[in-house]
């Protein structure tokens, strides 16, 4: 029987485990990257692992998200960051160079490589034929470190594609699609893998989008055939010689074949407030819209921004509408510039921003009340904007460049005929951004510079024989890490000060939350299916750890949101019977009598409700060595418990 790409690969980096589905499973990790606003954390946890240089082929140090200084905290993070890269062997791309994915896909990515991220869209570098997954910090230290990255063998999925899409239709509105079919929830322990004719027309950037947004359907990653196209482009960023082949074979088995046909597809948007609530722009209706955000790791490529400058060129935009671009590097800003399209932005009335997230992650740009925004990002979740009752619309970059104009939600294909994209047979090549690691003869003489804003991170302890809390909060489905640990321009800056960002935890839902939770001591929060859905975000686990949250009890877990409150012991409970989500309010006292004994055993974990007098049955789905890392209050414990394995 044959592999799939997914399975090669795997096959190839496996460490520990075997290859059988929904077993745990350790990989060696090639390459690694994390962003400044998971960096921090990640680079803290490094440093207390005691590993003098990384052991990977290729670690980068990306400042992207937290740019807008507007106080000592992010620049001084940067530092920070920028000294600890030089000391510990990790490359250092200064803030302006661009957004981590994309430069990482542009110089550094490697086709069959491993790479982890401190960001779930780090599968952007499936569209070079990498198995590349978003991972919580801790992970990422452990993996620079030289220790294996553990997921659940995953199920692959075949998406494929077949045909060629129309003019004016692009790769957004090909994952938009995938999302409809399959749902924010849809790719949860899973890999999906594009095959079929329809990947031939497709660019590297397109490919890029798709795998992207992919972190969008929770799946592990995404991963495109590295072919002649993915040569073509490493040969333009002058790596011809990182270029290998790599396919499925043809008689590779799937656990499930999505069929699209690109020839069928339409322009799509996803709706407020869910990536996944995707109708047609027809549908939708020509509806008027205040604002346009075009960049974001998703869509901020030369290519995209070649058409949005085509569309823009020679107009204004309309004078009900801010225009807003962010080119997603520093290679793409450039190239714009020396071929005159940027000219056609600025021309045409644009707002052009750094090469950076911005407000993707609510870093500015934030539109007004009750704003219709179109953003060409990849995620529309309540409140991200900054703007808590935004109503942000995700579309390509073709739709939005054409509403930017309109002033109304419009459908590109009323643009007539497209003119064709060639690829760059060379991209501009200047990696002076990019600072290199010191020696390792320099190394102990590098300072590592800290700010005052940098505050030690919280650790947990053993568990307890038993726990006794109340529910200090009940949420349902679908909560974001958006939600439990928000983000934007005031919060963002205190990501290296786990006490002063845990007063916003929750803040989306109930602002009560952190003064309650702290009086409480120890509490449990109850939540729907899905929850934690997102970002890799450990922020999102350690501000409820440091609040007292001993336990998450919900239907069901997104994958690294999951994996990141076991790396930091709280414990990930869900429910035998779901229907017993309705039976617990806020306010009860919950008792986990002996939940320690019953995890050793692995056995069921019952939760008394002392307030309703009732028992509810839950789980603990875990590999022995997730267990032991409960049972020691975190991965950090249960490594230095066993001897720094
Ligand atoms: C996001 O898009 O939500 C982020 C900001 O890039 C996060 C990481 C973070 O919260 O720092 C992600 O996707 O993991
Ligand atoms: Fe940055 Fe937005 Fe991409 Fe996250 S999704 S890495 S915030 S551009």
């Amino acid at each position: 029987m044959g592999l799939t790409l997914t399975e090669k690969i795997i096959k190839d980096h496996i460490v520990d485990g075997e290859m059988i589905k929904g077993t745990e499973i350790g990989l060696r990790i090639d390459q690694t990257l994390t962003q400044d606003a998971t960096g921090t954390m990640a680079y803290l946890q490094f440093e207390a692992m005691g590993v003098d240089r990384v052991k990977t082929e290729r670690s980068v140090a990306y400042i992207d998200h937290n740019t807008l200084q507007s106080g000592f905290e992010n620049a001084d993070d940067h530092r920070f960051i920028g000294s600890v890269a030089k000391k510990h062997g990790i490359w250092f791309s200064r803030p302006g160079n661009g957004i981590c994915h994309q430069v990482h896909l542009e110089r550094f990515g490697k086709p069959g490589k491993t790479l982890i991220g401190s960001d779930s869209h780090t599968p952007t570098g499936g569209g070079i034929g990498m198995f590349a997954c978003g991972a919580g910090g801790l992970d990422v230290a452990v993996a620079m470190g030289g220790g294996a990255y553990y997921i659940t063998m995953p199920e692959v999925v075949n998406i494929k594609l077949t045909g060629k899409l129309n003019d004016w239709v692009s790769a957004k509105d090909v994952i938009l699609k995938v999302l409809q079919i399959l749902s924010v929830k849809g790719g949860v322990g899973k890999v999906m893998e594009y095959t079929g004719d329809g990947v031939l027309s497709l660019s590297v950037p397109e490919r890029a989008t798709i795998t992207n947004m992919g972190a969008e359907l929770g799946a592990t990653t995404s991963i495109f055939p590295s072919d002649e196209t993915t040569r073509a482009f490493l040969k333009a960023q002058g790596r011809e010689e990182d270029y290998i082949p790599l396919s499925a074979d043809p008689d590779a088995v799937y656990d499930k074949v999505v069929e699209i046909d690109l020839s069928t597809l339409e322009p799509l948007a996803a709706c407020p407030h869910s990536p996944d609530n995707v109708k047609t722009i027809g549908e939708i209706g020509n509806i008027k819209i205040d604002q346009v955000c075009i960049g974001s790791c998703t869509n901020s490529s030369m290519q995209d921004l070649l058409k949005v400058a085509h569309i823009l060129k020679g107009k204004t935009v309309h004078p009900d509408v801010s225009l807003a671009i962010a080119p997603g590097s520093k290679q793409v800003y450039n190239m714009m510039a020396q071929c005159g399209a940027l000219s056609d932005l600025i021309d045409a009335g644009a707002r052009i921003l750094e090469c950076a997230c911005g407000p993707c992650i609510g870093m500015g740009q934030s539109p007004n009340s009750h704003g219709i925004s179109l953003r060409t990002f990849n995620r529309n979740f309540e409140g991200r904007s900054g703007t808590k009752d935004g109503q942000i619309y995700l579309v390509s970059p073709e739709t939005a460049a054409i509403s930017a104009i309109t002033g109304v939600l419009t459908d590109p294909r009323t643009l007539g005929a497209m003119p064709p994209y060639v690829m760059p047979e060379k991209f501009i090549i200047n990696d002076n951004m990019v600072t290199p690691p010191a020696s390792p003869e320099e190394a102990p003489s590098v300072e590592v510079l800290r700010g005052p804003n940098i505050k030690p991170f919280p650790i947990n302890t053993p568990l307890p024989d038993s726990i006794e809390a109340g529910v200090t909060l009940k949420v349902g489905d679908n909560i974001t890490t958006d939600h439990i640990m928000p983000a934007g321009s005031k919060i963002l800056p205190l990501r290296s000060n786990i006490p002063a960002i845990s007063e916003y935890c929750f803040a989306v839902c109930d602002e009560t939350f952190p003064k309650r939770a702290k009086e409480a001591g120890k509490s449990i929060i109850v939540g729907g299916s899905n929850y934690g859905q997102g970002s890799s975000r450990e922020h999102a686990a350690l501000a409820p750890l440091y609040l007292g949250v001993k336990a998450i009890i919900c239907k069901s877990f997104a994958r690294i949101h999951k994996q990141n409150l076991i790396n930091n012991g709280i414990l990930p409970l869900t429910f035998v019977n779901e229907a017993d989500y309705d039976k617990i309010d806020q306010g009860d006292e919950l008792a986990l009598p002996d939940v320690r004994k019953a995890i050793e055993n692995g056995s069921k974990i019952i939760v008394r409700d002392i307030t309703k007098g009732i028992e509810i049955e839950t789980t603990l789905e875990l590999s022995e060595r997730g267990k032991g890392m409960i049972l020691e209050g975190g991965l950090l414990n249960y490594t230095k418990k066993n001897g720094g394995k």
